[in-house]
């Protein structure tokens, strides 16, 4: 299986830059992976991506080198098993609110001895044709990654319980779904929703977990990174938006 060097980096303690992408478009993952960025999460959640357009997607992510993940907004292992298949190197999560919806999810993602995932020799396998598939399990097991979201109330109560699951790579916080469990609805940036989303921050960071987050710009990432965040995800409508309108803005109607 190919390397997952945006896992590679995560587990070296160094930053991962990405994007979240929530329309089907292989050509800007490409321009994404030669642009130099580290993952692209595929937005099966907001977005309108099946697993046959995903696979699409993943090709154009394995051309330009960047890590294609997926985002999978059903936490159901035939569901995740096809995005799998498919390429995605890694699933991130939403609502991950108890340490039963983890504990799913690494079962759909890990084959055994971890989990339970099926296997049959599929795309990801390269159909079975240059890898024995017990190496490729070893393999796979290895390079994917879990990403599991923190961002309802319940999530922040049973964070503890989450971070004992050792296959759990990121602790991803969601801050606007957040900011409506936590009664703010639309307004991450209130104190008091920043003060929970510093609280996971330091609680992960302490049991050794990587953390991402939403990144708004490139300062953003930054401050994020000065507090122990190494996932960083800005979102390709936000970023391709803003530099639009900086450019409409620069020759006024
Ligand atoms: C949220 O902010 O709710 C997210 O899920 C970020 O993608
Ligand atoms: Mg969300």
């Amino acid at each position: 299986m190919r390397k997952n060097s945006a896992k590679a980096l995560i587990k070296a303690g160094k930053p991962a830059l990405g994007v979240m992408l929530n329309f089907p478009s292989p050509a800007v993952i490409e321009v994404c992976g030669y642009a130099g960025l580290d993952f692209v999460v595929i937005d099966a959640e907001h977005g309108p991506m099946d697993p046959e357009t995903t696979e699409s997607m993943v090709r154009a992510a394995e051309v330009s080198g960047i890590t294609p993940l997926a985002r999978i907004g059903q936490n159901v292992q035939q569901y995740i098993l096809r995005y799998l298949d498919a390429g995605v190197m890694g699933v991130q999560m939403p609502w991950v609110n108890t340490r039963a919806d983890a504990e799913a999810v690494i079962r759909s993602v890990k084959y055994v001895p971890v989990g339970k995932r099926g296997l049959a020799g599929v795309r990801v396998a390269q159909y079975g044709l240059t890898t024995p598939l017990p190496q490729y399990m070893q393999e796979a097991n290895q390079e994917t990654m879990i990403i599991t979201q923190v961002e309802t109330v319940e999530a922040v109560q049973n964070l503890p319980q989450v971070l004992e699951l050792e296959p759990i790579d990121v602790i991803f916080i969601g801050p606007t779904d957040l900011s409506v469990s936590m009664g703010y609805p639309g307004r991450p940036t209130e104190p008091v929703v920043q003060a929970a989303i510093d609280s996971v921050i330091r609680q992960s960071l302490a049991a050794g977990k990587a953390v991402g987050t939403i990144a708004r710009d490139g300062e953003h990432a930054k401050q994020l990174i000065d507090k122990g965040v190494t996932y960083l995800a800005g979102t390709v409508v936000t970023l391709l938006g803003n530099s639009l309108k900086q450019f409409r803005a620069a020759v006024p109607k």
